[in-house]
């Protein structure tokens, strides 16, 4: 598939975008004071022990899962924030699936409860810590169900702190959700600043681990997140994809080499593209970060690019 040169354009026809402020915490699970181990969101304390213990139910097994994988502080959950946003403003609806988790767990159930109200409220960006572990389904405006989102800890996907990697499984719940009947759209996130990048070669591995489970009809996305770090960007929502996309050949070697096809005419791509941006953080002098969320050219483009995939 080709890339497009630059990414969209600001156009008259898009709904105007509310500003809001909504507090940020950058970590993933609920805050460690009394020296035990941090339990995620949205997982008992022995799931959050051994991931193997986690238990999911995948109800619908027609509907496409999106797999937002990458490792920790990547932006999976700022992705899924930002991307929600602008559902909403396009008439859709994102809702939790309530049966994805036993109905047993009370904090999965107060996650879903609480999902709609936190993405919206001012207090939306504390998502990075109360959205950790989560399976959504995103209806259109008449109610038809077009995929559905995985959102779950970046270190079940890739963990830098554990020296079997790249070679460390995944959990039970990464198999399950590898091995159903689904089509999978597997975004692979990636980013210009990454702390572990010692690691990067460890983490390309990964993702080839993974692209060996991929049926024919499942389709990648790379999403080069926080792309504001870069210089590619021209101006908000446009983006020298080029430039973009040899910065992530250099910092992740050799990452996009199973994706591509020799054929008798050149190689050709079997993935997207699609740099982000969820939004901007700004560090408050009374502690935190405040957000305010990026150009809605990124969701846009990331979405019409789902899209695009699920019909094909
Ligand atoms: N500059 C910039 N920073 C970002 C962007 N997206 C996310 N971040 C930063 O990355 C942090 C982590 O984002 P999360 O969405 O929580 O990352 P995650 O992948 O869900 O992390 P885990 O849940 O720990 O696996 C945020 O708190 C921000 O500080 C972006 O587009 N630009
Ligand atoms: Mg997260």
């Amino acid at each position: 598939m080709e890339l497009n040169p630059q990414l969209g354009t600001v156009t008259n026809e898009e709904p105007k975008l509310t500003e809001t402020i909504v507090e940020v915490t950058p970590v993933s699970s609920t805050p460690n004071t009394s020296g035990e181990e941090p339990q995620v969101l949205g997982l008992t304390k022995e799931e959050t022990k051994d991931p193997n213990e986690i238990s999911i139910t995948i109800a619908d097994q027609n509907t496409p899962i999106v797999v937002l994988f990458g490792p920790p502080s990547c932006g999976k959950t700022m992705t899924l924030v930002r991307l929600t946003r602008y559902l909403r403003t396009i008439g859709f609806n994102v809702e939790p699936v309530t049966s994805f988790r036993p109905s047993a767990d009370e904090h999965y159930a107060k996650m879903c409860k609480d999902f709609p109200g936190m993405i919206g409220s001012s207090d939306a960006a504390n998502s990075t810590k109360n959205i950790s572990f989560m399976l959504v389904r995103v209806l259109d405006s008449v109610g038809r169900v077009k995929c559905q989102i995985l959102e779950a800890p970046g270190e079940y996907y890739y963990n830098p702190d554990d020296p079997n990697e790249p070679m460390a499984e995944f959990p039970k719940y990464v198999n399950a959700i590898k091995n159903s009947s689904n089509r999978k759209i597997w975004c692979y996130m990636v980013e210009p600043h990454w702390k572990y990048a010692d690691q990067s070669v460890n983490y390309v591995t990964k993702i080839h681990t993974l692209k060996r489970n991929m049926r024919p009809v499942d389709k990648a996305i790379f999403i080069f997140n926080k792309i504001d770090l870069t210089p590619f960007v021209i101006s908000p929502g446009q983006v020298n994809a080029k430039s973009a996309r040899t910065e992530i050949e250099n910092l992740y070697p050799g990452i996009f080499t199973p994706f591509r096809t020799k054929g008798i005419f050149g190689t050709s791509d079997n993935f997207e593209l699609v740099p982000f941006h969820t939004g901007d953080y700004s560090k408050k002098i009374a502690g935190g970060y405040s957000f305010q969320e990026g150009p809605i050219e990124y969701p846009k483009k990331l979405w019409n690019t789902i899209v695009n995939l699920i019909k094909g």
